[in-house]
């Protein structure tokens, strides 16, 4: 049985992944932190800590508290705050990562982190972009993303720990909302048709970018956690991805519930330079190879269950 440590447990992952692993592992087996406590079901089902990942000792403590043999670290800004906050971000990203894997080599524990397609750049093929390619990503976000998969690498062959990642697309989720992300237009636009019936978006159209559904990322978190060590060739970071669309894609997708859905553009600089930096579409065949990945939901699927789940959460 696994003794598992999440940071960042209250976060747009984190809030799924708590639930997910104490149903599998028992409630007592799974120790969520935060830097903040909101009182929800994360808090309330099972230990929960204070922690503020930039504390190297109170992390240690924690863990050592509880004899953890597993360290899940979710803690980080995502790319749109990284951009406006960099120097916040790499103390905050970098910071809490060798954090979390000075943990992990300390009590011998097994490692997970999420990369992210923001590890790429604008020198990556765009389009089906391999698992080994060429990265040099221009922003804080994807230089802290790169930095994470080549640091995990090395406490991996350098002092044996078992460090796994998966290179996230946008997650889109009706549970937790996602913050300050570039892809976070594909969760907002499901809120705003089903409140206002019309969605101004940030991201322009004709962007593509690759998404997933929170289900299948996190059986994918699972699945890599579970897997034969020996199969493992890459380990930090696989790329998953379950599909890759622009904004107009999802607009019709969700006319077909909301026939009189409209979408207009806002275009944010920032983001969408971001954006544009990204992969059209990323390859996983590495993942499905060495540890079986598989995603279940597209995007017609995932729009349906969204807006049946959100229409039950907006009342
Ligand atoms: C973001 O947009 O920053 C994240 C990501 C793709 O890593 N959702």
């Amino acid at each position: 049985m696994k003794k598992i440590l999440l940071t960042g447990a209250l976060g747009q992952i984190g809030s799924e992944l708590t639930m997910k692993l104490r149903d599998i592992y028992g409630d007592t087996n799974v120790i969520a932190t935060d830097i903040r406590d909101n009182g929800s079901d994360v808090v309330k089902s099972g230990p929960f800590e204070i922690l503020d990942v930039t504390d190297a000792k109170g992390m240690f403590h924690i863990a050592k508290k509880y004899d953890v043999d597993t360290v899940v670290h979710l803690a980080a800004l995502l790319s749109a705050t990284a951009e406006a906050k960099p120097l916040l971000a790499w103390n905050l990203n970098m910071g809490g990562l060798v954090n979390a894997l000075e943990v992990a080599r300390e009590l011998n524990t097994q490692f997970f982190t999420p990369s992210s397609i923001g590890a790429f750049g604008p020198m990556t093929p765009k389009d089906l972009t391999p698992q080994d390619t060429i990265q040099r990503p221009t922003t804080m976000y994807g230089v802290n993303k790169v930095a994470g998969e080549l640091l995990c690498d090395y406490y991996y062959h350098k002092f044996g720990v078992d460090t796994r990642g998966l290179r996230f697309p946008g997650l889109i989720s009706y549970v937790a909302p996602p913050g300050g992300g570039t892809t976070d237009y594909a969760v907002e636009i499901y809120y705003e048709a089903l409140k206002n019936g019309k969605y101004t978006s940030y991201i322009d159209k004709n962007t593509y970018m690759d998404m997933m559904y929170m289900p299948d990322a996190l059986n994918a978190i699972v699945d890599l956690m579970e897997a034969d060590p020996a199969a493992l060739s890459h380990r930090n970071s696989f790329n998953v991805t379950a599909m890759s669309f622009e904004p107009e894609q999802i607009a019709a997708e969700i006319r077909k519930h909301i026939p009189n859905f409209r979408i207009d553009y806002n275009v944010d600089p920032v983001r969408q330079t971001i954006a544009d930096s990204w992969p059209n579409s990323i390859d996983c065949t590495s993942a499905k190879e060495e540890w079986g990945f598989k995603a279940e939901y597209d995007l017609e699927k995932m729009t349906v269950d969204m807006l049946d789940k959100l229409k039950v959460k907006l009342g």
